[in-house]
């Protein structure tokens, strides 16, 4: 059987309104989309994954869907979305669309018919209970703060919200709501998309005794009747088999979940291909202990038919440059070229975030007004409700706040960054003058240049995208693993310490290893007495027959 393409493709995350202006009215869209396409040909990545660009009131950024088989007009007409295809496929990338599966918008035309009566046909579609008491049904929270429900005045009965209010959870155990979600899937895979990006898909049900959730020593809910129930592989198999008719189709299904175990249980045979995990890329402050435990755990638990996801930021994280950076520029650079290169050629399928190829650094509200986030918006909210001064609800708000990883990419030093020439939806990133892809391609060790070599590199090199894969050891702050592919074998190590170590001793690599990379300039080219400095990264190849 011929190996997926997936296996091999390096993601990049679009972030739709933030990516490019194509019609000056400062928000990202297809035509703006379409006029990068080279660039991103030049950085080499190969899956386009997009943000939803669905009809939307856009209350999360369009996670929130009133139309799924309408493009939202902030973005294009359905006219740019069948040109964006056509001229990503003429340049080879595949694209995959994020689905939220799990709820719609309160403006979703089955929500206003469900909300209309009791006994309407639509009623069953999403998740209505009696008040019990007159109160909420339980003490279900939301992700985004707050209660889970929702009281409808006109009906006399409680909606069901994981997320927002204005985002209702569908009742995935009401079989006409599956088959009209294949229709929908049905319909973006006759367009052409290549797989999708499942929102949330762990969500789907949730007990059917609307049981309280527990809570924990630290008085934080454990969302342990809400997610990841009984029956949930019943119905991600149903849309798996479904999408998995066609050729090459793709799904990669969010999950959020500690746990390693009920993590490796969405995918494999019949299941998703693969899931994101969280746990490798989320930490708040770098740990070197961390990442080696986490990585150790993937090893064991995936079976040999799951591969991992590898992932470092997102449109819901901080930038890792920013999370682990420590204010000293030289060194958060070579951090972040150190995960790049953990990203591309451990086990797994990576997704590189727009902008983190440039190192953009985090965005900060400083009033509420700049703020644009639902989740930071509302935090802001509850904290006032608590009686918190407008200063520290700020505070509060942006610790939740999701604009940081948002804002405008940067293409050039110019004002709104070549974004657009308009103001932009959200604010700029800081020192984007100085960050940006134009002033990047001139500087030979920018992060931007050592991500094109990285990944020019791993294609070259199936021993660093397939093969055989073996997390060898760490030797203080040094990761060391090897990679193997017929007829090449090739040794990684990132030293994430500040110490210098002499690494020769008892290191082995089949033929004559050559340094394929490194993110110093100048590196001893002797493998037999190789030294890892302060947060260098090497890859060793060489060629075994
Ligand atoms: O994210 C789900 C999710 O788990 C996050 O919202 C998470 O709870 C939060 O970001 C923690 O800071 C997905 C999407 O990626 C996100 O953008 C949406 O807001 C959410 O689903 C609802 O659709
Ligand atoms: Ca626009």
């Amino acid at each position: 059987m011929e190996t997926p393409w997936w296996k091999s493709a390096v993601f990049y995350e679009i972030y739709m309104p933030s990516f490019c202006d194509g019609n000056g009215d400062g928000i990202g869209d297809f035509a703006g989309i379409v006029s990068k396409l080279d660039e991103l040909q030049e950085l080499g990545v190969e899956g386009l994954w997009l943000t939803p660009f669905y009809l939307s009131p856009k209350v999360d950024n369009g996670y929130d869907i009133a139309d799924y088989t309408t493009i939202d007009p902030d973005y294009g007409t359905m006219v740019d979305f069948d040109t964006f295809i056509r001229e990503a496929h003429d340049r080879g990338f595949k694209v995959i669309v994020d689905l939220v599966l799990n709820h719609t918008s309160v403006e979703h035309p089955w929500f206003k018919e469900s909300r209309s009566s009791q006994t309407n046909p639509k009623r069953d579609w999403y998740i209505w209970k009696d008040p019990v008491e007159g109160d909420v049904p339980n003490n279900w929270e939301s992700f985004f703060g707050g209660l889970a429900w929702e009281y409808d005045e006109s009906t006399g009965q409680y909606y069901y919200h994981a997320f927002a209010k204005e985002q209702v959870d569908l009742n995935w155990a009401n079989p006409d709501v599956r088959t009209a979600m294949k229709e929908v899937m049905g319909f973006w895979l006759d367009k052409g998309i290549n797989g999708f990006r499942l929102d949330v898909i762990n969500f789907l049900k949730v007990s059917g005794e609307f049981l309280d959730n527990p809570y924990d020593a630290a008085g934080e809910q454990q969302h342990v009747h809400d997610k990841d129930q009984a029956g949930i592989l019943d119905a991600i198999a149903e849309i798996c088999a479904y999408v998995h008719e066609r050729e090459g189709a793709f799904m990669v299904g969010e999950i959020g979940s500690e746990d390693m175990d009920v993590l490796s249980r969405y995918s494999g045979k019949g299941l998703l291909d693969v899931v994101f995990n969280f746990n490798l890329g989320s930490q708040e402050t770098f740990s070197f202990d961390r990442l080696y435990t986490e990585l150790q755990k993937m090893e064991e638990v995936h079976a040999s038919d799951q591969v991992p996801t590898l992932f470092f930021s997102s449109h819901d994280m901080p930038r890792h440059i920013s999370r682990f950076g420590d204010g000293n520029p030289e060194l958060e650079e070579k951090r972040a070229k150190l995960i790049a290169t953990l990203m591309l050629t451990a086990k797994g399928v990576p997704f590189l975030y727009y902008g983190d190829e440039i190192g953009m650094r985090d965005f900060v509200a400083e009033t509420i007004e700049d703020m644009r986030d639902v989740q930071g918006l509302t935090a802001y909210q509850l904290a006032l409700a608590n009686g918190k001064s407008s200063e520290e609800a700020l505070h509060m708000a942006n610790a939740k706040c999701r604009d940081k990883s948002r804002t405008p990419m940067q293409w050039t030093e110019e004002k709104f960054g070549g974004f657009s020439d308009a103001e932009p939806w959200i604010g700029m990133g800081p020192q984007h003058r100085l960050l940006n892809v134009r002033a990047e391609k001139q500087r030979p060790d920018s992060i931007y240049q050592f991500y094109r070599k990285l990944i020019a590199l791993r294609r070259r090199h199936p021993a660093l995208y397939g093969g055989y894969y073996a997390l060898m050891e760490r030797r203080e702050d040094t990761l060391l693993y090897v990679r193997r592919a017929a007829g090449e074998e090739a040794l990684v190590a990132l030293n994430f310490g500040a110490k210098t170590l002499a690494l020769s001793s008892g290191l082995r690599i089949a033929g004559n290893p050559y340094l394929a990379l490194s993110n110093y300039r100048e590196t001893a080219e002797d493998f037999g007495s190789f030294i890892l400095r302060p947060y260098e990264a090497v890859v060793w190849i060489s060629e075994t027959n």
